[in-house]
């Protein structure tokens, strides 16, 4: 028999990610972008935009518990969350986990990838129907703009900044994140790799450094995306962010204190990496 092999359509990466399928169940165009959804023996469900692998059912929480937890332990009273994209609900469900929450905002302008994740990643979608969330289908550049002082915490999942979520790394955007943040918010983005993708990091964070006082960079190792060594860039208006600053008191994989205090990168390595001074 002859494997089904699903081979990733990732603008940004100079290799080829090739996965065996045992099955496609889906495959659909939505107004904004094509979805598909495939099941490969070693990854479980994986939820594809675009041709670009978005989560795997096997090593999402290595995406998840950093890009939610980090933020939100950092900060001392996280009650209203907003999450821009993640409209698969991963970060979602890790962001409920936190009996602080009051309020969590996902914003995504896809409506059917919601849809879809409802039907075909029951794991990830569970937050949806917890009377916290509140979903919003629009553009999140724009709905950031009508808040000023209103969030704790908020998150940028989005998919890889070409595109339409390009404008969600641009100053701009960092400048109404910052408006929108109460005056002791935290802030972060997922930033894509250190080895295929330094310089859009390196951008980023310089452009972030512009609009916040506190800026860092930390980082998880994420098999299914190409370039593996993923970052998570972070800033906040006035807490510290290397350490979290309240019990752990969620149930997770990976997380913890400690987790939360290696996923930083050494600073010296850190400041070279920014400056350009590292480079391969
Ligand atoms: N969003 C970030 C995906 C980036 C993938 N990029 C890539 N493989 N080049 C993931 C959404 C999970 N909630």
């Amino acid at each position: 028999m002859r494997d089904i092999v699903f081979i990733e359509r990732d603008p940004y990466a100079p290799i080829r990610h090739c996965y065996t399928v045992s099955k496609i169940l889906y495959q659909g165009k939505s107004e904004y972008q094509e979805i598909q959804v495939i099941e490969s023996p070693e990854f479980g469900r994986m939820l594809v935009l675009d041709g670009v692998v978005q989560v795997d059912e096997k090593y999402e929480f290595l995406y998840h518990e950093y890009i939610a937890h980090v933020p939100l332990f950092a900060h001392p009273n996280p009650e209203n969350v907003l999450i821009i994209g993640g409209g698969d609900g991963g970060t979602l469900r890790e962001v409920l986990k936190h009996d602080v929450v009051k309020r969590a905002v996902l914003v995504d302008i896809d409506r059917q990838v919601i849809e879809i994740s409802k039907k075909f990643f029951p794991s990830l979608s569970v937050g949806f129907s917890d009377p916290r969330a509140i979903i919003v289908n629009e553009d999140g550049y724009k709905y950031v703009q009508d808040y000023e002082n209103e969030f704790d915490v908020i998150i940028v999942d989005s998919t890889d900044p070409v595109g339409f979520a390009h404008v969600l790394t641009t100053e701009d955007f960092f400048r109404f994140v910052h408006r929108a943040l109460k005056e002791d918010g935290v802030f972060v983005a997922q930033t894509e790799s250190i080895h295929y993708h330094l310089e859009m990091v390196r951008t980023i964070q310089q452009r972030l450094k512009k609009v916040f006082p506190i800026v860092d960079l930390y980082t998880s190792v994420i098999p299914i995306y190409a370039g593996y060594w993923w970052t998570f860039s972070i800033a906040s208006k006035k807490h510290p962010v290397r350490s979290p600053v309240r019990d752990v008191n969620v149930e997770t994989k990976i997380y913890d204190k400690e987790m939360h205090e290696h996923a930083f990168l050494p600073t010296g390595f850190y400041k070279k990496l920014v400056s350009g001074e590292y480079k391969y």
